[in-house]
C-alpha cells in the first residue's frame, strides 16, 4: 500500500540500486535495519533519499512537532583531570583562563533565573580532581531550594564516574545517592565514539564504553532517564559511527530509558586536533538522517544549535531532527571555545518559535521528559 508520500515515489523509482530499495521498503514497513544496511546508506545513498527516509521515521513519529524547552546552564567549572585531545574547553589549576564556581556562585547563578520560566537546568564541567559526589548532590540541592521546580540534568558519565569513584561508593549507591539530592535525569554527553581504538586517539584517559554504558543501564534501572551523544566528524569511520549506534540501540532495547539522540559536530578550533578539520553541512545532514533511520528504539533526535547554527538546524528538521534544545545563556563555553558560528548561543522563546515555524514546523515547547507544554 502508497499513500503517495515522497518515499514511496522515491521507491517507484526503477532506477534506485536494489539494496537501497531494499532498505526504503524496511523503513517504509516498521521494520528495523541492521548494522550493515547503516554503513551502505552512509556509503551510497544520496542525500535526497536519506532525506525522505528521515523525513519518513520524523513525521511518522512527531508529524510537524518540533520540540525546544526553557533551560540554562551551569558550568560549574573547567578544571579537568583528562585531556581530551578534541577538546578545547579544560585548563588545568593554577592556569590561565580558569574558572571554578563555588556552590554560592551556582545559587546566586540560579537565582537570576527566578520567575523566567525556565524547567530545566543543564549542569555539565569538568571533571574535577578534588570534588566528590556530595559536593556536587549539595549544589543540586542549592539550586533545588532556590527554584523548585527546575528538573535538574546533571553531569556526563565521565563526570559522574570520576566523582562515585572519589566517594569510594558503587556506581549504584553513587547515582541512587545523587538522585536523593535531587538529580533528574543525565545529559548525553562523553560518549564520543565507543570504539577502543578511535577513543585512543582522541580521550584515551577517560572513562570507556563499558563505563559509559554502565553509568546509563544503572541509572535508567533506578529509574533516572538519560540522553546520549555521538562526536562525529574526526577520525572515526562510518562503521564506528554505526558501532556506536549500534550499542545504543541495544542498551535502548533493554531499558527504554534514552529520551533523545544528539549528534555532535567536531569543532576544530583551539584543540589539538585542528589538523583533521571538520566535516560540511551536507554531512552534518547525511548524519542526521542516517541516525533517525538507524536508531528506530530512540524517541528523539536533537540538533544542538549552537553547534551548528541556526540554518542549518532549520534544514535538519527535513533531515529527521524532531528537537532543536532550548534557550541556552551564554554561560555555554564549550562549543563557543571550539569555534562554532554563534559565539554568543542565546536565542529567546519568541526566535526559537520563529525559526521552526519559517520552515513550516510545528513548535513545541515541552519539559524535559518530553511532556508538552504548550503548543504554539
Ligand atoms: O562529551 C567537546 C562534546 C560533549 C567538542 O544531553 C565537543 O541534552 C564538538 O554532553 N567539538 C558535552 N563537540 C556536551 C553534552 C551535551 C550537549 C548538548 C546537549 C546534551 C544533552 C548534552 O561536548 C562532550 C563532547 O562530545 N565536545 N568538545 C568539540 N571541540
Ligand atoms: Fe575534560 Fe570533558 Fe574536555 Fe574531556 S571533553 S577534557 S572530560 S572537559
Amino acid at each position: 500500500m502508497t499513500d503517495g508520500s515522497t518515499l514511496d515515489i522515491i521507491l517507484e523509482n526503477t532506477d534506485l540500486d536494489e539494496q537501497l530499495k531494499r532498505i526504503g521498503d524496511k523503513v517504509r514497513n516498521h521494520e528495523r535495519i541492521t548494522p550493515e544496511e547503516g554503513v551502505l546508506l552512509y556509503e551510497q545513498a544520496d542525500l535526497a533519499f536519506l532525506g525522505s527516509l528521515a523525513n519518513h521515521v520524523r513525521e511518522r513519529l512527531h508529524g510537524d512537532k518540533t520540540f525546544f524547552n526553557r533551560n540554562f546552564h551551569v558550568e560549574p567549572t573547567n578544571i579537568c583531570v583528562y585531556s581530551c585531545k578534541f577538546c578545547s574547553y579544560y585548563r588545568k589549576e593554577g592556569q590561565e583562563g580558569v574558572w571554578e564556581f563555588t556552590i554560592e556562585d551556582v545559587t546566586r547563578q540560579a537565582e537570576s533565573f527566578k520567575d523566567k520560566g525556565v524547567t530545566e537546568v543543564h549542569i555539565v564541567g569538568g571533571v574535577h580532581p578534588k570534588r566528590d559526589l556530595h559536593y556536587y548532590g549539595q549544589m543540586i540541592q542549592a539550586i533545588k531550594q532556590v527554584l523548585p521546580d527546575i528538573h535538574v540534568k546533571a553531569f556526563t558519565a565521565v563526570e559522574l564516574y570520576f566523582m562515585i569513584r572519589r566517594s569510594r561508593v558503587s556506581i549504584e549507591e553513587g547515582l541512587a545517592a545523587l538522585k536523593a539530592y535531587g538529580l533528574d535525569s543525565i545529559p548525553g554527553g562523553g560518549a564520543e565514539i565507543f570504539d577502543p581504538v578511535v577513543r585512543k586517539q582522541i580521550c584515551h584517559e577517560k572513562s570507556d564504553a563499558r563505563q559509559w554504558l554502565h553509568i546509563h543501564e544503572t541509572a535508567h534501572q533506578l529509574g533516572i532517564p538519560s540522553n546520549a551523544t555521538m562526536l562525529y566528524g574526526h577520525v572515526e569511520t562510518y562503521a564506528h559511527r554505526i558501532d556506536h549506534m549500534d550499542t545504543l540501540r541495544k542498551l535502548q532495547d533493554r531499558t527504554g530509558m534514552f529520551n533523545t539522540f544528539i549528534p555532535l559536530k567536531f569543532r576544530k578550533a583551539n584543540n589539538e586536533m585542528e589538523h583533521v578539520g571538520e566535516v560540511n553541512t551536507l554531512e552534518d545532514l547525511r548524519n542526521y538522517a542516517v541516525a533517525r533511520v538507524f536508531l528506530d528504539n530512540f524517541p528523539h533526535l536533537k540538533a544542538y544549535w549552537p553547534m551548528i547554527g541556526k540554518q542549518t538546524t532549520q534544514v535538519s528538521l527535513s533531515f529527521g531532527v524532531d528537537d532543536i534544545d532550548g534557550t541556552i545563556d551564554d554561560t555555554t563555553k564549550i562549543y563557543s571555545m571550539a569555534g562554532v558560528e554563534d559565539q554568543q548561543p542565546t536565542l529567546n522563546t519568541e526566535q526559537l518559535v520563529k525559526l521552526i515555524k519559517d520552515v513550516g514546523r510545528q513548535p513545541i515547547e515541552r519539559d524535559t521528559l518530553y511532556n508538552t507544554l504548550r503548543a504554539y
